[in-house]
């Protein structure tokens, strides 16, 4: 199959990167996105997200006629799926969150309608494992004059396989290129297909597997990332209750050959890390004891922040008895949920300024030098602004305009182990 006309279903973070991709290998490609303005952004050449390099890679497709946006989807020889997987909305009250697959199904029901013998559907949204085969399910009941490889193997008219994205924001246009691919075909027909479609533009290694075991791979690199990172973020409470520096002893014990520790931090955020163990433990909940401890460990990161900096604020006012609470400001620096980006998705230091806010006890007021306004709540701030008027500062997100910030003599907290010396416990 030569994929003349390729589908990219859902144009956000992912799905907007590949089809520029796509097009700029000469092939027709047609977006779908039910958000109007994002389609009319692209028709008109340019983004709506943020994302290096790709504003220059789809105005060119643009203006080469090789990328248009639509919202209803048209035929196509192969469809790429990239929609979210949110949680089911009644998931704050319970224990484990369970995953919603409604943006899929619906996209499922919509092309099928313009399926035709021989195309290829390929689901690039990290799902629970399963996710592939119920998609095939709820394609074939929407259209029984073809077949699918549920149901017919690898005679099937339509080729269905699941082969993850695993690019890192930020770094998306190269990543898409180099990174290996996870190909996991409902039948061996269907794989060739999926590296056929991918080697379209993919340098790294495509690797065969099947749907179920390419589903779990995305899954697990996320969880083991977040466990990963929960190990730090214990040693940080651990260190602190011991008064031990931890960027000096995370620096140490890395020295050890097969020891790789990675950073504390206020938390983990973002729409993957702090979002995917949960579907390996909604489908396996007595078999994920640890993936579920991980996740607890890291969101109750946050609320641990901000008790030490009501302790720096008391220990303030201890030493000012003549000061009211309401006379002290505190400075967040950072609101993103990782550094030099402007995503603000599970962001931990967006949670810690809008609880501190709730408090209603000093001013808060916040640095983000990648967003212009967030919300009408939160204050936002020069960093010269901030250290003329803040009593304490405090390091959510290490953007490297932070880096050099001189806070000498200063009330700190550094949640990132960028401002505090490797030897240097407190401020
Ligand atoms: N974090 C720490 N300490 C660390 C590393 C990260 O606290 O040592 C925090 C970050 O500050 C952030 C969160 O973890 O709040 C997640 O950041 P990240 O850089 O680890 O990952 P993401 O969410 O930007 O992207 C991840 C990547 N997955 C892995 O590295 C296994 C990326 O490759 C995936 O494509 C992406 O999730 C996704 O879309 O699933």
């Amino acid at each position: 199959m030569l994929f003349k006309t390729i589908s990219i279903i859902g144009l956000g973070y992912i799905g907007l990167p590949t089809a520029a991709m796509f097009a700029s290998k000469n092939r027709n490609v047609i977006g779908v996105d039910v958000d109007m303005n994002a389609v009319d952004t692209i028709n008109a050449g340019k983004i709506h997200i943020v994302e290096p390099k790709l504003d220059i890679l789809v105005k060119k497709a643009v203006e080469d006629g090789f990328l248009k946006a639509v919202a209803i989807p048209e035929p196509a020889d192969a469809f790429v799926i990239a929609v979210p997987t949110p949680f089911l909305s009644e998931n704050k009250t319970v224990s484990i969150p369970k995953p919603d697959l409604q943006y899929i199904e619906s996209v499922s029901k919509s092309i099928a309608k313009v399926l035709k013998k021989g195309d290829l559907i390929v689901l690039e949204s990290t799902s629970p494992v399963g996710t592939t085969e119920k998609m095939a399910d709820w394609l074939s009941k929407e259209r029984p004059d073809l077949t699918f490889p549920n149901t017919h193997g690898e005679e099937s008219d339509i080729r269905i396989a699941y082969c993850p994205e695993r690019v890192l924001p930020g770094q998306v246009v190269n990543e898409l290129v180099s990174n290996d691919r996870i190909i996991g075909g409902m039948t061996n027909k269907c794989s060739i297909e999926a590296i056929n479609l991918y080697k379209i533009f993919v340098e790294g290694e495509c690797i065969v597997t099947n749907s179920k075991t390419a589903e779990m791979t995305k899954l697990t690199e996320n969880a083991s990332r977040d466990v990963a990172i929960a190990f730090a973020n214990e040693l940080s409470i651990i260190s602190d209750a011991l008064d031990i520096n931890v960027w000096e002893l995370i620096s140490l014990a890395n020295r050890h050959p097969r020891v790789n520790i990675l950073q504390p931090g206020p938390g983990v955020g973002g729409h993957c890390i702090a979002v995917d163990p949960w579907f390996i433990a909604s489908s396996t909940p007595k078999e994920s004891p640890l993936i579920q401890t991980a996740r607890q460990v890291n969101d109750s990161k946050p609320d641990w922040v901000i008790k030490k900096i009501m302790e720096k604020i008391s220990n303030l006012l201890k030493l000012n008895p003549n000061k009211e609470i309401s006379e002290l400001t505190v400075a967040c620096f950072g609101l993103a949920f990782k550094a030099d980006i402007d995503d603000l998705r599970e962001s931990p230091a967006m949670y810690i300024v809008k609880k501190l806010i709730e408090l209603k006890g000093p001013k808060i007021i916040a640095v983000e030098p990648n967003i212009e306004k967030v919300s009408d709540d939160i204050e936002l701030v020069s960093t010269s602004f901030a250290l003329s008027s803040a009593d304490i500062f405090i390091l959510l997100v290490d953007h490297s305009e932070f880096k050099n910030i001189d806070l000498t003599g200063k009330i700190i907290l550094d949640t990132r182990g960028a401002w505090l010396t490797k030897t240097q416990n407190h401020a």
